[in-house]
């Protein structure tokens, strides 16, 4: 199994967390869609990273989609709960990961200034609503969802990380305390670690 990506997506980063914590070997095969040669777009016309590439040859993609997969394949330790409303309550939690980092990717990106203040108010209310969101339904508890660690814990640690290294100057912890005892839980496991980018 190899896994087409890059350190500086957190999409990869959510998948590598997952491969880590189920103890998956893989091959890390570091590219991005718009390197030339580049075999992304072969396995996913959408040309975007991760791609999961099975070892009949099947290039899996998206993040959620990858994720699904490998729990279906590796089902311990279980990261997604079998039960509907369990299920879908941490399978929220995904997709409110997968916002807050959306809106960071996009605010992050504007490199050469060209959206509007506006726009750019338009992404921080959505990191900052997803992160008040997040703190609320944790409260005081260990884990994002249940009892024990789970996808959902994943989402809100590798959303936290990038908004981290790509927006500095957001100050999430002081609203959100627990977010940061959360967080700085998260930071000590292996697959967190493992998965940290490099630069
Ligand atoms: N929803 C997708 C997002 C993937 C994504 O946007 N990846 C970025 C890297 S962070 C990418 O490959 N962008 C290249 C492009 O859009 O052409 C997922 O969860 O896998």
């Amino acid at each position: 199994m190899k896994l087409l990506g890059h350190d500086n997506s957190p999409y990869v980063r959510k998948v590598r967390i997952v491969l880590e914590e189920k103890r998956i070997p893989y091959e890390y095969v570091e590219t991005k869609g718009s390197q030339p040669g580049s075999p992304v777009p072969e396995y996913n016309p959408l040309s975007k990273i991760p791609v999961l590439l099975t070892d009949k040859g099947k290039g899996i993609y998206d993040s959620p989609v990858i994720v699904e997969y490998l729990e279906a394949l590796v089902p311990e330790p279980q990261l997604i709960p079998a039960d509907l409303e369990q299920r879908t309550d941490v399978r929220r939690w995904e997709a409110l990961g997968d916002g807050v980092t959306d809106a960071t990717v996009a605010a992050s990106h504007d490199y050469d200034k060209v959206q509007s203040a506006e726009w750019h108010q338009k992404q921080r209310l959505k990191i900052d609503r997803g992160l008040a969101a997040m703190a609320k339904e944790l409260g005081e508890r260990e884990f994002c969802y249940g009892s024990r660690f789970s996808l959902a814990d994943i989402a809100a640690g590798y959303a936290m990380g990038y908004i981290d290294r790509m927006l500095p100057d957001i100050d999430w912890r002081t609203p959100h305390p627990n977010l940061a005892r959360l967080a700085e839980r998260l930071a000590k496991r292996e697959s967190f670690i493992k998965s940290m980018p490099k630069a």
